[in-house]
């Protein structure tokens, strides 16, 4: 099993064309897509080059301009902590509300639009940031009035807060989603996210208990990495979360723990793969959770770009031009399907079942 290394690109072009349309119409869930890691590349040099004439001088536009560049060359990881180094020059491009909404109108499109689309329901999530030409009030707003103009079981928002937030900061983020929904806006969660090994999770504490009391989802990003502790694990399963993120290094009482709770893990295979916190699909800690039938999602989530993870498309093309990112949500369904050496080989049933257990775990929409 070891050796099945997981390009969904291979994946995909391995699968015969009754495996693809089979996979193209299973109704399947993306509930850990971030926003900003998922904006289609041309849309980013639309914003960049409107940018260049405009005033905003926070960050230069050669610097904007260089992490475009390498976000199109296709970028090559050497360890997750790389991978956040990548979004300076993405927030640059999405800090007032025109550019945001344009940006998530894209994302949006990218998952829920075309027949099939790649996901029948997406939970957005994104953390608000504040800038001089917006609160981080109008933030969530600006995303939200555009997930809106889908109907509810298509599109809902997740609120996240960053492990880098100081508490008040982090707080202000949870009392907007909570103020947002107790307006019937649709936002459904509140996520934690960000480098996994910043922030001390305590800090946190108060914020997600505000969120379970007002009936948001709760999500948390937990031992995506070798080096995160077992107190910060144990302190992040403490605050009962709904669903989980990646949970790569969960020892095994942890584990239990999450069995025994039934929590959700969201399960992003080439993310893993690219940020090297997973060696290969064999080894990956999804198939634990299957040999149990535990709940997992599949999830695009958010992936570094990588000459290697070019889309192919269904109708046989392959472009650069689409999620900085360079994958689908159809690549990781592609993943579980295609057989080894390029994928985990599992059949349509299983497949059916997985996709079934992610569109179980949505958060509920405000009634
Ligand atoms: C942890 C991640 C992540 O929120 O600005 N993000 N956090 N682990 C990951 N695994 C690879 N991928 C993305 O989207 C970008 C933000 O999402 C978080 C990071 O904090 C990143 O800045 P939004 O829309």
């Amino acid at each position: 099993m070891a050796d099945i290394v997981g390009h969904a690109h291979d994946a995909l072009a391995s699968l015969m064309p009754s495996q693809l349309t089979f996979l193209q119409n299973l109704p399947k869930a993306e509930l850990h897509a971030h926003l900003n890691g998922c904006i289609p590349i041309h849309v980013l040099q639309e914003l960049a080059s409107e940018r260049a004439v405009s005033s905003d001088t926070s960050i230069s536009n050669e610097i904007v301009q260089k992490g475009i560049e390498r976000l199109k060359a296709g970028v090559v990881l050497k360890e997750i902590h790389d991978f956040f180094g990548l979004f300076p020059a993405i927030y640059a491009l999405t800090s007032n509300p025109s550019a945001l909404a344009r940006a998530t109108r894209a994302v949006l499109a990218q998952f829920l639009d075309g027949v099939p689309s790649q996901a029948a329901y997406l939970e957005l999530r994104s953390t608000p940031r504040e800038t001089p030409d917006m609160s981080r009030l109008q933030y969530i707003q600006t995303v939200l009035d555009e997930v809106e103009r889908y109907p509810p079981e298509r599109a809902a928002l997740i609120v996240s807060v960053d492990r880098r937030m100081r508490e008040e900061v982090a707080r202000d983020c949870v009392e907007c989603a909570v103020r947002l929904r107790k307006e019937g806006r649709r936002v459904v969660g509140v996520d934690l996210c960000g480098d996994p090994l910043a922030g001390e999770m305590s800090t946190f504490e108060q914020c997600f208990r505000l969120a379970k009391e007002a009936g948001l989802g709760v999500t948390l990003h937990i031992a995506e990495t070798r080096e995160n502790t077992i107190d910060d694990t144990l302190k992040l399963l403490s605050f009962s979360p709904d669903r989980l993120g990646h949970a790569t290094f969960l020892g095994a009482a942890e584990q239990d723990f999450v069995r025994n709770t039934n929590t959700c893990v969201e399960i992003c295979l080439t993310s893993n793969l690219l940020c090297k916190t997973v060696e290969t699909l064999g080894d990956h800690h999804i198939r634990y959770y299957l040999k149990y039938d535990h709940p997992v999602c599949i999830c695009v989530g958010s992936l570094p770009v990588s000459p290697s993870m070019n889309l192919i498309f269904v109708d046989g093309t392959q472009t650069d031009d689409t999620l900085p990112f360079r994958n689908s949500l159809l690549g990781e369904y592609a993943l579980l399907m295609a057989a080894p050496p390029f994928g985990l080989g599992l059949s349509e049933a299983e497949i059916t079942r997985i996709a079934q257990m992610g569109m179980d775990s949505r958060f509920k929409s405000p009634s």
